[in-house]
């Protein structure tokens, strides 16, 4: 299948889900919920969804109806972390997919409060789901390390601590590694996870989901040198005082890291039943994107 077509069918997909898992804007208390529509439905790719969905799927899951709440679940946690990370005492950024960032639109306590619903609201969306018991666990285990102190918080606070005057390799690979890659590792290993796969494949689905994470965050600093506002939706260059890849390798190395990390990513996903080479394409798909 075409990669195009598969990420946007399943874009489609999940944003209406979305939509249907939010609380509507005429329910009271209106502002929040506003805020709350505003941030995850002005945009966004659904990768992390998509991965999830993906792993589920060549792990051998077809119950789709039935993990879409946990899809949602990981859409809501990452929007959340998009408000959270554009507020002006984290990166200051003005703009967020091609629109006003939400502490702009709705000032920043209700910027600060939509994100804390949302992230209370994923936890809802699980717990009331019909996964089975022993699953949701599981995966209530995966998902809290991967989002707390030992993942996206704790590379979050080293990002905002770094400096571009301290080139560490190791530290730069701890943000990273954090920052972003413990949560695409985690949506992979959970699609894993909910399709009852071998321990094995769930921890294919753990490693190759780190690999695309790094890869991923690679890009994305390749593009705030590279890349365009207009295709971005956000300010460029607001990396400049960062550690960062291409800070430490220069932009052509850090994209021949990024290119060495995917194919250890298809390495390790080579296991679960990938027909059409859909990983392998969504790989070329995220170091090739724009935005
Ligand atoms: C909510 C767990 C949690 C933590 C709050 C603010 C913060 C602590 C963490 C920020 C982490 C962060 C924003 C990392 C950047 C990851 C990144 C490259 C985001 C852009 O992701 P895309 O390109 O965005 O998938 P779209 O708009 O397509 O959804």
């Amino acid at each position: 299948m075409n990669i195009e077509n598969y990420l946007k069918d399943w874009k489609k997909k999940i944003d209406d889900k979305l939509s249907e898992h939010l609380p509507s804007e005429e329910e009271y208390p209106q502002l929040l919920h506003k805020a709350m529509r505003y941030s995850v439905l002005s945009g966004g790719k659904r990768i992390r969804a998509i991965l999830m969905i993906t792993a589920y799927s060549f792990s051998g899951g077809n119950k789709f109806d039935e993990i879409m709440p946990v899809s949602s679940a990981i859409e809501l946690i990452h929007s959340y972390s998009l408000i959270h990370d554009d507020l002006p005492s984290m990166d200051d950024d003005d703009y967020r997919r091609g629109g006003l960032s939400c502490h702009k639109k709705f000032g920043e306590g209700i910027a600060i409060l939509a994100g804390d619903a949302l992230f209370s609201h994923a936890f809802y969306l699980i717990s009331h789901s019909n996964i089975k018991a022993d699953l949701k666990e599981k995966i209530l285990k995966v998902l809290t390390e991967a989002i707390g102190n030992q993942g996206i918080i704790g590379g979050q606070i080293e990002d905002i601590l770094s400096d571009s005057n301290r080139k560490e390799p190791k530290l730069l690979r701890y943000i990273h590694s954090h920052k972003t890659a413990s949560f695409f590792s985690a949506v992979c290993e959970i699609g894993a996870i909910l399709a009852g796969a071998s321990k094995d494949k769930i921890l294919a689905s753990r490693k190759g989901g780190l690999f695309i994470g790094m890869a991923f965050q690679i890009q994305d600093d390749v593009l705030d040198v590279e890349g365009k506002k207009e295709e971005l939706g956000k300010e460029v260059k607001k990396d400049n005082d960062k550690l960062t890849y291409p800070l430490v390798y220069g932009v052509d190395f850090s994209k021949r890291i990024a290119k060495k990390y995917s194919m250890l990513a298809l390495k390790h996903l080579s296991i679960l039943k990938d027909n059409d080479g859909i990983f392998e394409n969504l790989l070329n798909y995220l170091l090739g994107r724009r935005n």
